[in-house]
């Protein structure tokens, strides 16, 4: 009996650590058994501040994620002073990695006056102090669609300038080489400059390691062509783009039901040698209408009640036909994709796009912004209106936080800041 409860006990710690973890070559991701890897990943965000603290409830929906062939949850919120280790255990013995957004709704960076900043690289730190450790742990965004208009574009360097700074932590550290990415909102009038910007430059220290878009594009009966998947594909191919590039949220929901057919796409001929897979969003049924689960019927609000009405732990029930959609697409496709020894890139980076008045308004020659600096329109500026001058300190900074999530626009491209508004009302639940 003891000896049992010793084999097992060590069995799982054994299964914690058994797991590859996940890094980049070229443009794609590998395993460290050298296999290359695609994401099939749900988007997981139960409670506004950390969905990876209560083992029980991580058990329950990784048994189910792990039933229709899940590797990978995208957390967009963790608390990085809580316990994880149980949570990130269940998930690894399910197979599943963590793809994870290093900012806080204090800390993301601001598409209105941007800035990078010592206090926001404190918090980012943080929550890569705790997670590294996780063989799990798939890969880290420094933002999450901060920029959403063309004359938004100005606050790409301080994305860049994130990925950089937050490279050299991890380097510094000798934490392993996590990739370091940003998750794009799908705005056709950036793209593909940004997509470029953020590959661009001979140095790779200050490049990030991958790139991802939200995009819901593929809406009901739809094709590679029709939907503009072919488009995006086609913006990736015509440069050679050199790091790896997925689908960071994915899944229209008009008209219904889902029908995931965008996934016989993504894992298919036309676009797996390209694309690294996709991140459906989301596991939970709530406003938004995207849940491929329900914890239940809809309960009237209440002060003992969630604020939105929609319970957020306990058995999670399929929603019919949508789950079963994907598990069927997800059960066919899996890409071996190549093996990481036969895999001998030669790409380069992409050209800096250039400065384009309202559409990219980034010199393409322009240094990176240091940390501590804000940006500085010029007034009435044109031509290098876009550079970040300014000094070291942060004193310009305008109070910008909660701009973004009021912006029409940003509502309308993201499905992810939905969560914003439903947040809100969690932190006085709570
Ligand atoms: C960084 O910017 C935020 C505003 O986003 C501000 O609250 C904070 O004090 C700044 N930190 C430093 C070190 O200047
Ligand atoms: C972008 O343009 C809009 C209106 O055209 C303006 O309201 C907004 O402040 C501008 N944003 C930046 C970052 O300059
Ligand atoms: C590359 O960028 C890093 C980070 O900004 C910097 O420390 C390094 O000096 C740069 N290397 C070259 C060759 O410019
Ligand atoms: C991006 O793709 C679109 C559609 O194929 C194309 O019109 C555009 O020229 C491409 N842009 C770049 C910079 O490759
Ligand atoms: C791929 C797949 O299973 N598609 C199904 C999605 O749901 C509808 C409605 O039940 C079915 O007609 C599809 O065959």
């Amino acid at each position: 009996m003891r000896t049992a409860l010793l084999t097992s006990a060590l069995a799982g710690v054994g299964a914690v650590n058994a797991i590859a973890t996940i890094s980049v070559k070229g443009s794609k991701f590998f395993t460290s058994d050298g296999d290359q890897f695609y994401v099939k990943g749900i988007a997981y965000q139960l409670v506004p501040d950390d969905p990876l603290i209560d083992n029980t409830q991580c058990k329950l929906d990784a048994e189910l994620m792990k039933s229709i062939s899940t590797n990978s949850i995208r957390v967009y919120h963790v608390d990085p002073s809580a316990e994880h280790d149980d949570c990130m255990s269940t998930f690894a013995d399910a197979g599943i990695y963590i793809w994870l957004d290093l900012d806080t709704f204090d800390t993301q960076i601001e598409q209105t006056s941007p800035h990078w900043n010592q206090t926001q690289l404190d918090h980012f730190s943080a929550v890569m102090d705790t997670f590294q450790k996780y063989d799990n742990l798939a890969g880290f965004f420094v933002g999450n669609e901060v920029l959403t208009t063309g004359n938004g574009s100005v606050a790409a360097p301080f994305v860049k300038a994130a990925a950089r700074d937050l490279k050299a932590y991890r380097d510094s550290k000798n934490y392993r080489n996590i990739p370091i990415g940003y998750s794009a909102a799908d705005i056709s009038t950036l793209r593909p400059m940004l997509q470029n910007y953020l590959a661009c430059g001979d140095n790779s220290s200050e490049a990030l390691d991958f790139y991802s878009l939200n995009a819901y594009e593929w809406c009901g009966e739809s094709s590679y062509m029709q939907s503009g998947y072919n488009m995006l594909t086609e913006n990736v191919t015509n440069v050679g783009y050199n790091i790896p590039i997925f689908l960071s949220e994915t899944g229209c929901i008009k008209p219904p039901p889902r029908t995931f057919d965008d996934q016989a796409a993504i894992f298919g001929d036309e676009m797996a040698n390209v694309w690294s897979g996709a991140i459906v969003y989301e596991w939970i049924m709530e406003a938004n209408e995207y849940g491929l689960v329900s914890y239940g019927p809809k309960v009237e609000p209440g002060p003992s009640a969630p604020p939105d009405g929609y319970t957020r732990s306990g058995t999670p029930t399929p929603i019919s036909p949508d789950f079963d959609n994907l598990s069927n697409h997800w059960k066919t496709l899996s890409p071996s994709g190549v093996k990481e020894s036969e895999y001998n890139p030669t790409l380069t980076a992409p050209p800096c796009p250039a400065f384009t008045s309202e559409a990219w308004e980034v010199d393409p020659t322009s240094k990176l912004p240091t940390l501590g600096q804000t940006y500085q329109a010029q007034a009435g500026g044109t031509g290098g209106g876009s550079q970040a001058t300014g000094s070291g300190s942060s004193a310009t900074a305008s109070a910008t936080r909660g701009a973004a999530p009021g912006n029409p626009a940003r509502e309308l491209q993201s499905m992810g800041i939905g969560l914003v508004g439903v947040f809100a009302g969690f932190l006085i639940w709570m």
